[in-house]
């Protein structure tokens, strides 16, 4: 049986490095359905049946953007066997909220650390071990570019069953409140989907458009409408909130799993 491999990340993050490193000339381009955004699959060498899909470059699952719909559509539909988050070491904060999105979706997930050349170069040291617990999926550090990192990427892909993250990042209270009332209406509703629920109410919450489609395309309009009520009373800057939260989540995990050395300056004078 094909297992697939959904490749995520954020532009520039190594995504077309590491994509290539993993499927060499193995590749297929076509497009997304419906749109002009480029998809490109190719066998992973090394491994049988197992076929990377790389996903558009993206920030966050936000469903603002042509890709961002595209990955967030595909990630809710057809459900790969295992994301491969790829996340740039060097640029951690900004990398993190969209693995923070993905993990809180709560499919089976793997996260390669790329550029820890650039990363160490800058005085970056990063506790891998920490971090793989704090987001609850294994840790893989790389350097796309030169290949490093490769070897225990496949071993794991080729030896480990995929595990989810129940990483939960505490919202503020009334936000909290909301979600736990949707996901009653939710679970009622009987959606089949792999996301977690708690990740669809968020999103909901957020009026992300690809969720807002899903529901209205498959839940009982009595029930949209109750779904409706509980965010209205929210008012408008409950995206925001949410956001806030994420991002200080990733503050409060970067100060535990980061140390930043003082590089020195040479002078040449
Ligand atoms: P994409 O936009 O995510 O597809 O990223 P690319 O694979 O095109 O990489 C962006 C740039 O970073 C390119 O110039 C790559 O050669 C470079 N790059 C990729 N991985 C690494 C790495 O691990 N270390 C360094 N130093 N550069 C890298
Ligand atoms: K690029
Ligand atoms: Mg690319």
């Amino acid at each position: 049986m094909v297992q697939t491999i959904a490749l995520a990340g954020n532009p520039n993050a190594g995504k077309t490095s590491l994509f290539n490193l993993l499927t060499g000339t193995r590749q297929y381009v076509g497009n997304w359905p419906g749109v002009t955004v480029e998809k490109k699959e190719g066998w992973v060498k090394g491994l049988s049946s197992r076929m990377l899909i790389d996903l558009p470059g993206v920030y966050s699952l936000s469903a603002q953007s042509l890709e961002e719909k595209v990955a967030i559509s595909y990630l809710l539909q057809e459900s790969p066997h295992v994301i491969l988050n790829i996340v740039d070491a060097s640029n951690l904060e900004r990398n993190l909220y969209l693995s923070v999105q993905l993990l809180e979706m709560g499919l089976p997930s793997i996260v390669a650390l790329n550029m820890m050349d650039v990363a160490v170069s800058r005085g970056l040291q990063i506790d891998e071990k920490k971090l793989a617990q704090k987001l609850g999926v294994p840790v893989i550090p790389m350097i796309a570019r030169k290949g490093k990192g490769r070897q225990q990427l496949l071993e794991w892909l080729e030896k480990e069953e995929p595990t989810c993250s129940r990483l939960i990042v505490p919202y503020p209270e009334q936000v909290e409140r909301a979600i736990n009332e949707l996901i009653v209406l939710l679970d009622s509703a009987k959606l089949n989907l792999k996301a977690s629920v708690r990740w669809i109410a968020t999103m909901w919450l957020e009026r992300n458009e690809t969720i807002e489609q899903v529901i209205r395309q498959n839940v009982d309009p009595s029930v949209i409408e109750r779904m409706e009520l509980v965010r209205q009373r929210l008012g408008d800057t409950v995206d925001h909130q949410i956001r806030n939260a994420r991002y200080t989540w990733i503050e409060t995990l970067l100060r535990e799993v980061t140390t930043q050395r003082r590089t020195v300056e040479r002078t040449w004078s």
